[in-house]
């Protein structure tokens, strides 16, 4: 039998975050969606960002579902939040519930200012599952890993025991996605792990998943990709914290690629203190040719501040090695972080410079809630000097450091740009690694930037 769900990945709210032109598949929904049709329930998901839609549409597609689910991220924050009352208005007896991790770590306020029903607390497929089972029933008050009304008070239920084998989850339901809209073409992600054991006081992601790293095994990881290979993709993103982190794993995956012939390209994470020379090697001869690594910093105190967990001559070190592998290596830098200054942000500038990534990446410290810099901003010396989440992008400078203004870190953000795209021996090495194109993109984004007040970039 089962009930009529309607995932949505609301619209972004006001501020520049469409200039980000963020177009990927989430996901998370899409995991939701394979779990709950895996256990008999009619699916349908809703991605109103890349579709454009409006309110009324919205409204139109969710008519007939009997449960509502809404995903948060800070920048979709407030229009999750208006889109639940919308649908609780319109139907007060439809449950409507949010998920994701602006959700997860902004619970009560979201039951406070919505008329949402409840709160799916980080991973969502039992607890999405428990609450699909249970709204035929009526009542969620046994639902573990969900905040909820009872009366005028707002509770939080236990938290709820992560999935422990990956592998049983079935692959996200892509299918119940616009595929063809999503950019690039023929590319996509793939989420072979969950969690990060490491503790960056700006990073949400280990908190998500209570601290631990999770991974599916490399058969199944295999499975999926070769699924998608089939279905005529060519590129794959691991959009993991850190895909190299198991290295046994990294290598099997690598083994049951060639032993299976499977010719596509992809890219994954890392971590600078994860690089093994042997790894990079194999992952190069099996099509991986991206890698992706946080540095942040170019000061070692501001790393341990941090808890990076790693010292910068290890970051010196990892990218002497990659020159040799000829991988596209993107590099991520944080300007604003506690206790930076003009120098220190110079230094991080330089730092990238000198490592000489293809892609140098730079974002402005923003305190999301679920991290420790949020939690405990004061202790970091940081002021938070925007309210609006909408504006939580990684571009907009919504914290001011004790030396630096939010307008000084707007000019430091612009300046580590053009600081390390627009020089000679950059674009020559551009142009003979055939990597312009690419350069353009963030150059150009800078310059409309420089009018607009936005720039485009994500550190995973
Ligand atoms: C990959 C990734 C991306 C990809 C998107 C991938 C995708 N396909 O969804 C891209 C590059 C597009 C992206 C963009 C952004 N991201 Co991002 N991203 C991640 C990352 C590294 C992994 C996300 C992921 O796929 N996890 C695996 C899936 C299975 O988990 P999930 O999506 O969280 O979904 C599960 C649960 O959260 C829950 N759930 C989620 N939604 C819902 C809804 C309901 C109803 C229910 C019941 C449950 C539920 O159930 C899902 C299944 O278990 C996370 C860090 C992390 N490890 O979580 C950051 C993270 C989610 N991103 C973050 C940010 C800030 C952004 C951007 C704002 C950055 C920017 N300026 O570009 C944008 C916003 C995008 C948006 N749509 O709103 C923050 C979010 C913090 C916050 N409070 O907003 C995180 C936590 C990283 C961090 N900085 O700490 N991101
Ligand atoms: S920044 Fe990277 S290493 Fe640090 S906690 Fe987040 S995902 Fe883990």
């Amino acid at each position: 039998m089962g009930i009529e769900v309607a995932l949505i990945h609301p619209p972004f709210g006001k501020g520049d975050v469409r200039k980000l032109n963020i177009c990927s598949p989430p996901l998370g929904l899409a995991y939701l969606g394979a779990f709950l049709r895996e256990h008999g329930h009619h699916v349908a998901i809703i991605d109103a960002e890349v579709e454009r839609l409006s309110n009324t549409q919205i409204m139109e597609r969710v008519q007939t579902a009997d449960l509502v689910g809404i995903t948060t991220t800070a920048p979709t924050y407030s229009s999750a939040l208006a889109l639940a009352n919308l649908i609780k208005q319109s139907n007060n007896s439809k449950k409507v519930v949010l998920g994701g991790p602006q959700a997860t770590f902004l619970d009560r306020e979201c039951l406070e200012k919505s008329a949402a029903d409840a709160v799916v607390r980080g991973e969502g497929e039992a607890t999405m599952l428990e609450v699909a089972d249970s709204t035929e029933s009526g009542s969620l008050h046994h639902v573990e890993g969900i905040t909820l009304r009872d009366g005028d008070a707002i509770v939080r239920n236990p938290d709820r025991k992560l999935i422990a084998d990956l592998d049983e989850i079935p692959f996200p339901a892509r299918d119940l996605l616009p595929m063809a809209k999503y950019l690039p073409p023929k590319s996509t992600g793939v989420i072979s792990s969950r969690g990060c054991p490491f503790k960056c006081i700006f990073c949400a992601s280990s908190n998500v998943y209570h601290k631990t790293f999770r991974s599916r095994s490399a058969d199944n990881v295999f499975d999926e990709v070769a699924q998608l290979v089939a279905q005529g993709y060519d590129n794959v993103t691991m959009l993991d914290d850190n895909f190299i982190l198991n290295k046994e794993r990294a290598f099997k995956f690598a083994d049951l690629v060639e032993e299976n012939n499977l010719k596509f390209s992809w890219s994954c994470t890392g971590r600078v203190d994860s690089v093994d020379e042997d790894l990079l090697g194999r992952l190069r001869e099996v099509g991986c040719n991206g890698l992706f690594f946080g540095v942040e910093s170019a000061s070692d105190a501001t790393l341990k501040l941090i808890k990076k967990g790693f010292s910068t001559d290890q970051v010196i070190n990892a990218f002497d090695v990659l020159r040799d592998y000829d991988y596209a290596t993107t590099a991520s830098f944080m300007i604003g972080l506690p206790g930076d200054d003009g120098q220190k942000v110079a230094d991080t500038i330089n730092l990238a410079k000198q490592v000489m990534p293809d892609f140098a990446m730079f974002s402005v410290t923003t305190p999301y809630p679920g991290t420790e810099l949020y939690d405990n901003i004061d202790n970091y010396d940081l002021e938070i000097t925007l309210d609006d989440w909408s504006e939580f992008t990684l571009t907009k400078p919504v914290v001011r450091t004790r030396a630096l203004s939010t307008a000084d870190l707007h000019r430091w953000f612009l300046k580590a740009y053009f600081g390390f795209y627009v020089r000679a021996s950059y674009l020559r090495r551009a142009i003979a690694k055939k990597q312009l194109g690419f350069v353009l993109g963030p150059v150009q984004h800078a310059i409309v930037d420089k009018f607009s007040g936005a720039f485009s970039r994500h550190s995973l």
